[in-house]
């Protein structure tokens, strides 16, 4: 069996020393850890500090290890290569071992914490022989924040230390603020690749079973086999979105898959929108959006995920709980995102892109042809017929302070304007529209579909379902969140931000976008502004309010008429039945559905039925 979360009262007192740990460490921290360890049978155990030579200690660790290889072209920066099949998060071995499968729900794989425990007992029992054990407490949101939450991640990944170090807050300050508390959670990775005495090591040591395991109940973590981001670096998508959806359900707030930005305007004018999009479609971009509409500036707050609570003023008060950026490298150019083409010219660990022949990183999308010579993410010289030199997926982590976008004051909450939910949607979804009130904006956020993406193992295109972009984020039952956030409605009544919903995927006959999107994204951006301030003009339709004749700024863009009418284009009878597709996915969650959301649905039938 795996060990059991700490609790108030400490169980059996350890000697601090035996393992390693640091003066003033929390009795309980130390116990949990030395229970870790007793299943585990590191051979060495390391509290991180989160201090920069500790970073380089962990980056001569693995250029020894041939984890990661040098980018001379870039300071300090380093390319890892992984398992060819270790790229992605792997959905459907993620599991949420809630005590009941209905507080689960239809969408996540149920295991039964007991026996779940069992099995990851005898996974984890001896995994990480012959490797050094880590001890990483982080905090999420800056120490003792208002809206930040404390957490331990053990691992046996050089790399997840080194990333942990760039996305959270690791070290000596957070270990300081568990003292006198258990209100930390509990995370414990291993590859699984325990080393035998004298035995080589390989590069990306890992193993094919896999469990990304959450127990909601007890708030733990336990995640077994893979050390690609997602799966591994467990204060991210599984304490930051899983564990924390929880807890907000719990204690009345809301932890999502967004992205955050300031957008201003020379004449002060200034919105804060949060923006849910499913993995790899696009809130890295948006969040470090360069403006093509002169006067305006976009500030980015967060990229990833985003923690919001009603402040005293009847608010939604907003911020990120990251400390950098785990970004999709592939799409991204100069012309795209030159923000991000800054940010990471110095101190980023590339992950799975190709290496050019002079000592860059390179990736599809990055420039028009491939360079000569490239070197691909497998670390075979690039032949296209082994695929693209850059895996799909292929990312890159550096500290958000890096970002020439980032809002001065990024640390601090923002009070939130406007919400935007969206995907990639190839057809029928137009550009943009206004939910015509936050009940609306629910049932848009829980009918949110995409083309999956290379993100997640799956077929890449398929258009799946992804409520609120958090269909694999959701700790519990989505139904009782789609409830959550009906409720959060009634408590911010007129201080609610208003919803919206955008697609910047539509495509022509030919395939081709027709909306040029990136910095043109802009000009949807301040007509979502204007709605807010209630100076642009709207038009209602079945779906939703989009903008009037004229009040989407399209000046000096080179778009036809036809194509402006093909990105509004609603098409009643594409519509109805992705109606019925909507009510069968309803369907599956039964009574935890809100009967709003059925309200709207049926509401926005009768309005296409009757066009
Ligand atoms: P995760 O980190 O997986 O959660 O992804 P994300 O939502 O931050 O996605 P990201 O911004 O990294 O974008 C993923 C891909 O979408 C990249 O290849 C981008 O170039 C592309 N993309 C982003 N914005 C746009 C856009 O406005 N138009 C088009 N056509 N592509 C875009
Ligand atoms: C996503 O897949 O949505 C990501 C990357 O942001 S990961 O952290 O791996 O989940
Ligand atoms: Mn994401």
């Amino acid at each position: 069996l795996i060990p059991p979360a700490p609790t108030r009262s400490a169980a059996k007192p350890v000697k601090p020393g035996s393992v390693n740990a640091p003066e003033g460490a929390d009795p309980r921290v130390v116990a949990w850890v030395a229970s870790v360890a007793e299943l585990t049978e590191p051979a060495d155990i390391v509290w991180a500090d989160g201090t920069p030579e500790e970073y380089q200690r962990l980056i001569d660790i693995m250029l020894e290890a041939g984890t990661i290889v040098p980018v001379p072209k870039r300071p300090n920066s380093y390319l890892a290569r992984s398992h060819p099949d270790d790229v992605a998060r792997m959905e459907s071995r993620t599991f949420i071992c809630a005590e009941d499968a209905d507080d689960a729900g239809p969408t996540n794989n149920w295991r039964d914490p007991a026996s779940m425990r069992q099995v990851l007992g005898g996974l984890f029992d001896g995994s990480m022989r012959g490797r050094t054990m880590y001890v990483i407490p982080f905090s999420m949101g800056p120490v003792g924040g208002p809206i930040s939450k404390l957490g331990i991640e053990i691992t046996d990944s050089p790399y997840v230390v080194a990333s942990m170090h760039a996305m959270t807050r690791v070290g000596t300050a957070a270990l300081e603020a568990m003292r006198g508390t258990t209100d930390w959670v509990p995370a414990v990775h291993s590859i699984g690749a325990p080393l035998a005495e004298g035995e080589q090591d390989v590069a990306w040591p890992c193993n094919s079973t896999r469990y990304i395991s959450h127990f909601p109940e007890t708030r733990e973590i336990w995640s077994f086999g893979s050390a690609y981001g997602g799966n591994a670096l467990l204060a991210k998508k599984c304490f930051a979105l899983r564990i924390a959806s929880v807890q907000a359900r719990d204690e009345g707030w809301l932890a999502e898959h967004m992205l955050l930005l300031r957008m201003k305007h020379e004449d002060g004018r200034v919105m804060h929108l949060a923006g849910a999009f499913p993995s790899a479609c696009g809130k890295t971009n948006l969040a470090m959006l360069q403006p093509t509409i002169p006067g305006w500036k976009v500030e980015t707050l967060g990229d990833d995920i985003v923690w919001m609570r009603p402040g005293e003023d009847g608010r939604l008060w907003a911020i990120n709980p990251e400390n950098g950026f785990f970004g999709v490298a592939p799409g991204t150019s100069e012309k795209t995102n030159a923000t991000a083409m800054a940010m990471m010219e110095h101190d980023t660990i590339f992950t799975n892109v190709a290496l050019t022949a002079d000592g860059d990183v390179w990736w599809e999308g990055m420039t028009k042809e491939a360079p000569e010579g490239l070197i691909d993410w497998q670390g075979r010289p690039y032949d296209p017929a082994n695929g693209p030199a850059a895996h799909p997926n292929a990312r890159f982590t550096v500290r958000a302070e890096q970002a020439p976008s980032i809002a001065p004051d990024w640390e601090e909450a923002v009070p939130l304007d406007a919400i935007i939910f969206g995907g990639r949607r190839p057809t029928q979804v137009p550009l943009v529209l206004q939910a015509r009130d936050w009940e609306h904006g629910v049932y848009v956020g829980s009918t949110v579909s995409s083309q999956q993406t290379a993100a997640a193992e799956g077929t890449v295109g398929e258009i799946r379902r992804d409520p609120f972009a958090m269909l694999p984020f959701c700790g519990y039952n989505m139904g009782d969140y789609f409830s959550h956030w009906i409720d959060m409605g009634h408590r911010l009544g007129r201080h609610a931000p208003k919803i919206f919903s955008v697609n910047w995927f539509r495509r022509d006959a030919d395939g081709g976008f027709l909306w040029p999107g990136f910095g043109e994204n802009a000009r949807v951006l301040e007509w979502i502004a204007g709605r807010v301030a209630g100076t642009a003009a709207g038009v209602d339709t079945a779906i939703g309010i989009m903008p009037a004749e004229g009040s989407l700024n399209l000046e000096g863009l080179d778009l036809d008429a036809e194509v402006v009418d093909e990105l509004f284009e609603i098409d009643p009878k594409a519509w109805l039945t992705e109606l019925v597709d909507v009510e069968a996915f309803f369907g599956q969650f039964g009574h935890a559905l809100p009967t709003g959301l059925v309200r709207q649905l049926n509401h926005v039938r009768w309005r296409l039925e009757h066009v």
